[in-house]
């Protein structure tokens, strides 16, 4: 991402990413800026919302996705970046194409329902990733494809009576009913006729009939069973369906999100969490982005009292965040409203770290409560150079300073060590602004980071 935002800013003739994102210092959507994502499915556990998502590789002129990606958040503001727990790598028998999947927790697993290409066909086929934790590893469950039809964008929706249906197709739709142990099925893959009726009248594609177009999204609320879709193309707008059962019959019910940002395609989510309603989506708004380099995004939204649901249209801002987050215990440098300039990887101290750091680049923690003050700031950090400064500012990345940390050179990008600094004026809440400061080249990695009261 690093190296795409710099050759954009080459090419436009700019030399500050200020100039092109003169509100970013306000914006929270997308939600990830170090890399480009796609296809976000939401799944809330044990308290934390999580997204999985695609990645399109930088500079992409095809969906050229190799690995998926893990992120999540407590406020649905900072969102903490775990890494890419499944790639092509998982499924020895699939080749290309890491693209739209779905995760669902039973059993006291994970499974992640993904669309692969077969290396024995060259045709799309249904793998399923497994794993103990929502953050991965996940292996390949089945050591083949669990369905092998070339139709993409698995959906698993599990109903009441503990029946799961997953639900995948492009062109067509389709269902199955899984079994109790999640990676068979019983019965066969049925069709879900696509008639005007239940999935909306498209012209100008004979072929294509209806709306429907990929990327089936299916839950149940209040005893009525939903169908969220990516529909028409291209551009895709959102629509949705409802029905009485998880099979059928379905009524097209309209749109939800218009067709809008830059990506041709867009890929629904929906979601409720602590207490509202989150409406998952992508769009090619980071610089260099467009259809084949998107990013995930969220909209906070409530149904109509119908149970219908409202337009929602895409926002650089995002939903409001949902309590404060406390400087007063270990944060993790990857947990972020917004990262400038930086990009993440593996910490050789577990998780993730945030690495590539410049002279001027910056994170942006979201809503900090710094309550009556803090005295002191610590943070893990490693570099294999003369290192740089953490600049601590509040409100801005040219906000009130309260802080400065000096790092030195470490010996290595991966040799931790920990550094404190003094910390005046930061009390009461706000957000804060880790910017970085020093010569030129990369400067420091952060892992992790700390406040200490008065
Ligand atoms: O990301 C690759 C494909 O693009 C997905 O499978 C579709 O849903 C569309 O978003």
């Amino acid at each position: 991402m690093k190296s795409v935002l710099r050759t954009v800013l080459c090419t436009m003739g700019l030399l500050l990413p200020s100039v092109l994102f003169p509100s970013a210092a306000a914006a929270d959507n997308p939600i990830v800026q170090t890399i480009y994502t796609a296809d976000p499915a939401p799944l809330v556990h044990d308290g934390r919302l999580y997204v999985y998502t695609g990645h399109d590789e930088d500079g992409s002129t095809w969906f050229t996705m190799r690995e998926w990606r893990v992120y999540s958040t407590t406020d649905m503001a900072n969102w903490t970046d775990h890494g890419s727990p499944m790639s092509l790598e998982t499924f020895a028998w699939a080749d290309d194409n890491a693209w739209a999947g779905h995760v669902v927790h039973r059993n006291g697993r994970f499974y992640w329902y993904v669309p692969v290409r077969h290396r024995a066909t060259g045709s799309m086929a249904i793998g399923v990733g497994v794993s103990d934790s929502p953050t991965g590893p996940f292996h390949d469950a089945l050591g083949r494809p669990l369905v092998n039809n070339n139709e993409i964008d698995p959906n698993v929706f599990i109903d009441d009576d503990g029946q799961a249906y997953l639900y995948w197709g492009n062109p067509n739709l389709w269902y199955v009913r899984l079994n109790p142990d999640m990676i068979s099925y019983s019965g066969a893959p049925t069709q879900i006729p696509l008639t005007t009726a239940g999935f909306g009248t498209r012209t100008g594609n004979p072929d294509r009939p209806t709306l429907y177009e990929e990327g089936p999204w299916v839950y149940k609320r209040n005893g009525l069973y939903y169908i969220v879709f990516a529909a028409e193309c291209c551009s895709e707008f959102i629509g949705y369906s409802t029905a009485p059962t998880p099979t059928g019959p379905w009524t097209y019910r309209g749109t939800i999100m218009p067709t809008q940002g830059s990506s041709f395609t867009n890929h629904p989510g929906v979601i409720d969490y602590r207490g509202g309603s989150y409406f998952f989506y992508h769009n090619g708004a980071l610089p260099g982005g467009g259809g084949f380099t998107r990013s995930v995004a969220v909209e906070k939204f409530s149904y109509n009292a119908d149970g219908t649901f409202p337009t929602i249209t895409m926002t650089t801002a995002g939903p409001p965040q949902i309590g404060t987050l406390d400087p007063y215990v270990r944060q993790e440098a990857e947990t972020t409203a917004w990262a400038q300039g930086v990009e993440t990887e593996p910490s050789s101290e577990g998780g993730m770290n945030v690495g590539y750091i410049e002279n001027g680049d910056y994170l942006k923690v979201k809503g900090v409560a710094f309550g009556g003050g803090a005295s002191s700031f610590t943070a893990r950090v490693a570099s294999a150079t003369d290192g740089g400064r953490i600049e601590l500012r509040l409100d801005g990345p040219t906000g009130t300073l309260v802080g400065t940390c000096t790092v030195t050179g470490t010996g290595g990008w991966q040799s931790w060590t920990s550094v404190s600094c003094p910390v005046s004026g930061a009390t009461g809440t706000h957000d804060l602004y880790l910017r970085f400061t020093g010569g030129s080249g990369y400067l420091l990695n952060v892992d992790w980071w700390r406040f200490t009261s008065q």
